[in-house]
């Protein structure tokens, strides 16, 4: 396999369709996987034709976080804060900056970083069979890929911390009733669900959705003045655009808009 191979990637319709290719390895991350993956997002980032991202794994997981073999302290112990800081920080902080949807599908067991990856992305489907692991205590690692920050965020403390420190499984449909994920599916219908909601939101206002992206994630360290003056600057914005435009437009001509992105 070469080290583009690690993860697929597909354009259609606007959609970047990004799937972790490790699958012998359950789509643990090794340092190729996660350049590939990066490149990704950067060129989600980049390119004006692609309006959102759907994020999936190969196989019959999602991912299973750190490639543990790539780091076997038997090997002599490695630094694993630089680990985070070279890889998975930057992913971490690409995918919360990118001004564009990103849809999760989670299609099998997501453990340590794969789970917390999954969380950073803006929507998240998961197959009903899919389960999340927080598997960093089992080998005496902490939560990372921001874990500690939106466990407490979404769960509160008592279900954050009894997640990170057992390291239990949670399934799908449980992490959907928590408000941890968007919506468990059936296994069968997942990548369809998946296909067409990236599709519809690749065919929506790109530079509002992104904008809403942005907001709702500020106001997480906001106050609400602060976030009433932020809501005016982004609806200054979306205002000009020629999304906004079409959006009344059509809703005054009483036909479907049809949105570019711009
Ligand atoms: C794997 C892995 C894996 C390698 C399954 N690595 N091979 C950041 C900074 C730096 C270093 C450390 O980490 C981090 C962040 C992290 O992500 S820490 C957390 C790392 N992940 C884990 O601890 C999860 C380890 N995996 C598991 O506990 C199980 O594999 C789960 C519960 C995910 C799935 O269990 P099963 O469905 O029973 O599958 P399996 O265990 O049989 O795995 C299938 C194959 O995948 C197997 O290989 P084999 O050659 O025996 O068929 C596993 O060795 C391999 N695999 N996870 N992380």
């Amino acid at each position: 396999m070469t080290p583009e191979d690690t993860v697929l990637t597909a354009v259609e319709d606007g959609v970047l369709r990004l799937t972790l290719n490790r699958p012998d390895k359950l789509n643990s991350f090794n340092d190729d996987m996660h350049r590939a993956l990066y490149a990704g997002f950067e060129r989600a980032r980049d390119d004006d034709e692609i309006r959102a991202v759907l994020l999936t794994g190969s196989g019959r997981g999602f991912s299973a976080g750190q490639d543990l073999g790539d780091r076997d302290p038997r090997n002599g112990r490695a630094d694993l804060g630089h680990t985070i800081e070279t890889f998975y920080n930057p992913l971490l902080r690409l995918i919360r900056s990118l001004e564009k949807p990103v849809i999760c599908a989670v299609n099998g067991v997501a453990a340590g970083a794969g789970a917390n990856i999954a969380f950073a992305c803006d929507i998240v489907l998961a197959a009903g069979s899919a389960k999340f692991i927080e598997a960093f205590a089992k080998i005496g690692l902490v939560p990372d890929s921001g874990g500690t920050w939106w466990l407490p965020r979404i769960l509160g403390e008592p279900r954050a911390k009894a997640l990170a420190l057992t390291a239990e499984p949670l399934m799908a449909d449980q992490a959907a009733e928590w408000g941890l994920i968007w919506r468990a599916v059936p296994d069968e219908t997942l990548m369809d669900e998946a296909t067409a909601l990236a599709q519809k939101l690749a065919a929506g206002p790109t530079v509002g959705l992104g904008l809403t992206k942005r907001l709702i994630q500020d106001a997480a360290t906001n106050d609400l003045d602060t976030q009433l003056d932020l809501e005016r600057d982004a609806q200054r914005e979306a205002g000009n655009s020629d999304d906004y435009a079409e959006g009344v437009t059509a809703f005054l001509e009483k036909r479907a808009p049809a949105f570019r992105g711009r």
